[in-house]
């Protein structure tokens, strides 16, 4: 299970904080016990009604990459951001994310190209977000055969089936877990998923039990990585309890302190 850690975000109170004061130092202290609570990689979203975004991307990454060599996910819906942020990574990057709509298609699968990066691949067009799991496959199906046209392997292609909020979108629960089921169709080597995990509990009272509750499942479907908390232990613990139970990990008794 690859662990992205969606801590980075201005969305956040003291991380939007520190990063209208430029402070460097908090925003390094956050990516560092990030990794150390074992995020793989760190999603970077500079969070909502920022204007000038491209260059606080750049700012982030220069400033975590400082301290740490993780893999960044650049995370913006905003082509110019995601420039700024892959010109300033120095490895591998994560794009996160185009849709389905041919324009951003058409703006982000060349940046992924130029870049050799990554990208996530929303199952979502201009008509919003399907509400099965077949059109999620076809969205996802449609993106695979276009970035082919740019060259891009489908070892860089991330499909992303979308989770909503269990409160507003009950019946999307299964349906995401479905998709999950049937991208791995799609290629040969199958493609990677990746979630935004914690949207199952948006607005929910019980957060860490929905989000471990569904973690486990979309593990057993075949998820490849998800963008969630690495604060919360009790979901790192489902994590890596689920690597060692798909034969991913080898077992040890003590294979949680390792
Ligand atoms: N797919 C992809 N990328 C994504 C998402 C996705 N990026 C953004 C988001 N979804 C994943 N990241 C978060 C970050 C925070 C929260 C949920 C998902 C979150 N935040 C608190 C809340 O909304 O209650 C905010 C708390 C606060 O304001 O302090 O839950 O699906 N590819």
């Amino acid at each position: 299970m690859i662990v992205i850690s969606e801590r980075i975000n201005g969305l956040f109170k003291s991380v939007g904080k520190a990063i209208d004061g430029r402070d460097a130092n908090a925003i390094q202290q956050l990516a560092l016990d990030q990794v150390k609570k074992g995020a793989d990689i760190l999603d970077l979203n500079t969070g909502p009604g920022m204007d000038n975004e491209p260059e606080v991307m750049e700012w982030l990454v220069k400033t975590i990459q400082d301290v740490t060599d993780v893999q960044l996910s650049i995370d913006t819906p905003k082509p110019e951001a995601m420039e700024a942020g892959l010109k300033a990574v120095n490895k591998k990057a994560m794009l996160n994310s185009t849709t389905a709509e041919q324009k951003r298609m058409e703006a982000l699968f060349p940046l992924a190209k130029e870049y050799d990066a990554e990208i996530v691949c929303l199952t979502l067009d201009e008509k919003g977000i399907p509400n099965d799991a077949m059109r999620r496959n076809e969205l996802a199906m449609l993106m695979i055969t276009q970035a082919m046209e740019y060259d891009i392997s489908v070892e860089n292609i991330y499909l992303d089936p979308l989770i909503l909020p269990v409160g507003a979108a009950q019946n999307q629960g299964p349906a995401v877990i479905e998709a999950i089921n049937m991208f791995k169709m799609l290629s040969d080597p199958t493609p990677k998923t990746v979630v935004g995990l914690s949207n199952i509990s948006n607005g929910a009272k019980q957060r860490s039990l929905l989000n471990r509750t569904y973690l486990a499942m979309l593990m057993g479907a075949g998820l490849t990585a998800a963008i969630m908390d690495p604060n919360d232990l009790d979901l790192m613990h489902i994590a890596k309890t689920g690597d060692i139970l798909l034969n991913k990990k080898l077992y040890a008794h003590d294979y949680l302190q390792v």
